[in-house]
């Protein structure tokens, strides 16, 4: 027996771990490193129960092909990979490059090596089919760059705050506000209140997080735009402004356009509209402007609610309008390490549209952002036959059939599909469907370097750490590293990989490492230095914020008539019970993520199933007593576009006319046997309905739906 040092990477908090292996490196139990400096100690459920998923007896051990009956069989993976760049370059010749898909999966963000190469592959491939995570989960942020602009050198850390406001994001959770609370955030929280952090935070759910609350607000789902309009107003109205910066930054006029844009939103009509109390709005939005340093931070609530865009925008807006960002000669403290170096500079970002330059696109007229296409479309994109009709996708790390909005249609999609290979370790939901499967190693059997954000860090301190493999496969296993089926591939098209303008060995595969060191190549601190410390380092570097290039005029475009249309369209449209009343619906379904489990990964383990063998729907006693349902009992849960069968459980964290669950849950639809337990709630999700302008982001929570007992 022995023990080795790593990182966990099921999500991207990267929590230090060590790991227990035994004489045949094969991975005994995993437990918290005490002397990781980022994570202390602190490792969540799911880190502990990574050995489950390592020696799990359904994991898929080598690369395998469906066969005509639908039955899977082992395929040699070379050989695999030979039938596969055959299929592409036919279907290239006859149908074009766009006819091949890529998708980056959640997985594919966190195995640093994999998320390097789909890019080169990309781009080598020539295909317009580049799909991710990204534009089902906050692409409203990215959208917010290109219409408001964006300050360059970042906002307020937690460590130096005052106050802190966050909205839709529950850290204790989901360990996942960028840049703000990753790891460790329960002892985090508890020593910035001691120091006197003021905490507000806005969530439908009184969640993990709003237990630290100095002041909690629970408006009803997809209310955001509402409740921060009349934050602004406030804010406004009492000249709590950071009056010096926002004359320097904000465009010309654009003060004025703000005030006659929320001027609608007064306390009365936000706290009736929004379930709230007005004097708590008041005081949240004194505590927040007036309290110092700190900014706001949102995750996937506002996102994932109706109008995710405007609601991004205005959230930022909180930001803007009182200076809540890093200024010339602050500290920086947490520089991309690993990254080539790129001072944080006091400046606007300038707003680019860089959207409206695409034209639209096949499928509702949607677009691109950053060189992706919107993910909600792909099931369109290959299901619409015309030029340009998506034909093959290679999923890589993610789990389309489960965390797609609209199941069924996307499983349809994935059936039609002439070619669908997938890179997962177990016969998931998508795998099921697919043509191949590659069998991929697991976090603790590759090397690795913590998840970046394109070039942006995801922690709040200098940080980084490397891992190598450390554990060994299980016997006879013939796994892959994901990034080798992509240069196998490449390899046999006759493409020539390229990173940052240099060409990958075409002949002889590189290895991982290899690949990392290419990655890191030119990095603020050298991976060479950060393997010299197993348990990761958090560096000092004494950076602070530079003074703006003499040619930096960029201000924030803080309401251009699109934001400013959304918003009035927000007055129109009327709140929960106009979109309640309409259907004849009684719930609003709202989603949240949950400890046990990352989105669709591994609900199967003994781990997740002893503490939850289902996804319940949870709902406040009083909803299940008016209902008259017994906790754990089946109900029916019906949305405008299709209905569910759920397990109740009383909760009193969820208000009394809100249902909560939490989403890519159970098996394909219709599907025989015993597979994944629980249900999908994308199954009651539009693809096509309430679909966001430019990022086509769909409605995934504030869901209206009806609730009705099965006997
Ligand atoms: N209704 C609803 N839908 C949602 C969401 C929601 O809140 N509500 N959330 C959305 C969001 S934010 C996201 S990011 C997406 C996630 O969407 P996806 O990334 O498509 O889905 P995941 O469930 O994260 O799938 C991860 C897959 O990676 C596999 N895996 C695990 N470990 C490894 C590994 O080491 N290597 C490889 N190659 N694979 C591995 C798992 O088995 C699993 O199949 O879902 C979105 N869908
Ligand atoms: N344990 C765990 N950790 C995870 C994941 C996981 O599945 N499980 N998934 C990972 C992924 S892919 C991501 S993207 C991140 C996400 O990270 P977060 O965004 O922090 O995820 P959540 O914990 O779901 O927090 C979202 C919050 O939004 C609230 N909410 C729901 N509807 C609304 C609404 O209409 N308005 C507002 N304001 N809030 C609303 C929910 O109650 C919930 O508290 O987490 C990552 N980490
Ligand atoms: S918070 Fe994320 S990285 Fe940390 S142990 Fe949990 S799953 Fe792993
Ligand atoms: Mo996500």
């Amino acid at each position: 027996m022995k023990t080795v040092k790593s990182f966990c990477r099921m999500c991207g908090s990267a929590c230090g771990t060590v790991l227990t292996l035994d004489d045949a490196d094969r991975l005994i139990k995993v437990r918290p490193d005490d002397d990781n400096p980022m994570s202390r100690g602190y490792l969540c459920y799911k880190g502990l129960y990574a050995d489950e998923m390592q020696n799990h007896p359904g994991r898929l051990l080598q690369t395998v092909k469906r066969q005509p009956d639908g039955s899977y069989r082992p395929i040699d993976t070379e050989v695999a990979l030979d039938e596969i760049a055959e299929r592409m370059a036919d279907l290239m010749a006859d149908h074009g490059k766009d006819a091949i898909a890529l998708y980056t999966g959640g997985s594919s963000y966190l195995t640093s090596t994999a998320w390097m190469m789909l890019p080169m592959f990309r781009k080598a491939l020539g295909t317009n089919a580049n799909y991710s995570t990204a534009t089902i989960d906050q692409s409203a942020k990215f959208v917010t760059v290109e219409r408001l602009g964006a300050w360059a050198a970042g906002k307020h850390t937690i460590d130096r705050s005052d106050v802190m406001m966050l909205i839709g994001t529950n850290p204790l959770v989901a360990h996942s506000t960028a840049g703000c609370l990753t790891t460790d955030p329960v002892k985090t929280l508890k020593r910035e209140k001691a120091r006197g952090l003021k905490l507000i935070v806005i969530d439908p759910r009184r969640t993990e997080t709003a237990a630290f609350a100095d002041l909690f607000i629970q408006p009803w789902p997809g209310e955001d735009a509402t409740v921060v309009a009349g934050l602004i107003r406030m804010i406004l109205a009492e000249g709590w402004i950071d009056q010096t910066f926002v004359d320097r930054y904000v465009e010309e006029g654009g003060m004025t356009r703000l005030w006659q844009a929320v001027e609608p939103f007064t306390p009365d009509y936000v706290a009736g509209r929004a379930g709230v109390d007005a004097g708590e709005l008041r005081a949240a939005a004194e505590l927040f402007a007036t309290g110092g340093r700190g900014s706001v931070y949102s995750g996937t609530g506002p996102s994932m609610a109706p109008h995710a865009n405007l609601n991004e925008h205005l959230i930022e807006l909180l930001n803007v309008i009182c200076g809540r960002y890093r200024r010339e000669g602050e500290p920086v403290e947490d520089v991309a390490i690993l990254m080539p170096p790129r001072p944080a500079t006091a400046m606007v970002v300038p707003p680019m549209r860089g959207f409206a330059a695409v034209p639209p696109g096949r499928i509702r007229g949607a677009g691109q952002l950053f060189g992706e296409r919107m993910t909600s479309t792909l099931p369109d994109e290959i299901l619409t036959p015309g030029e340009g009709q998506v034909r093959a996708l290679f999923n890589a790390g993610g789990n389309p059939a489960s965390s797609f909005p609209d199941q069924e249609k996307t499983v349809k999609a994935l059936k039609s599909l002439d070619l669908l290979v997938s890179i997962q370790p177990f016969m998931d939901t998508t795998a099921r469907l697919a043509d191949y499967v590659f069998a991929p190693k697991l976090q603790y059997e590759r090397a690795d370097i913590p998840m970046y954000i394109y070039d942006m860090s995801f922690f709040p301190k200098s940080w980084a750490q490397y891992t190598p493999e450390i554990v060994k496969p299980p016997e006879g296993a013939q796994l892959v590293d994901d990034w080798y089926v992509f240069w196998g591939l490449a390899k046999r098209l006759g493409l020539t990989l390229e990173y940052r303008g240099e060409a990958l060995d075409m002949e002889a595969a590189p290895t991982t490492d290899q690949l990392l060191e290419l990655r890191c190549r030119g990095s603020v601190i050298p991976l060479d230095e950060i393997k010299r410390h197993p348990e990761g380092k958090v560096y000092d570097l004494n950076q602070t914020v530079q003074p703006a290039p003499p040619d930096a005029t960029g201000r924030f475009d803080v309401m251009p008539d699109d934001v400013f249309g959304e918003l009035q369209s927000v007055v129109r449209e009327g709140g929960r019970e106009q979109r309640l009343t309409k259907g004849g619906f009684t719930h609003q379904l709202q989603v949240r993520r949950v400890r046990e489990i990352n989105n669709s990964m591994a609900m199967w383990v003994p781990a997740v199933h002893r503490r939850m063998p289902t996804n319940w729907a949870a709902m406040h006693p009083a909803d299940l007593e008016a209902l008259g349902v017994a906790p754990e009992s089946t109900v029916t849960i019906r949305s405008e576009h299709g209905a569910i069968p759920a397990v109740v459980r009383p909760d009193e964290t969820i208000r009394p006319g809100v249902v909560s669950m939490t989403h890519s849950w159970g098996g394909l639809p219709g599907e025989e046997g015993d597979h994944e337990p629980g249900v999908n709630v994308n199954l009651l999700i539009s693809s096509e309905h309430y679909v966001e302008p430019i990022n086509a982001m769909v409605r995934m929570t504030a869901i209206p739906v009806n609730i009705t007992p099965v006997n």
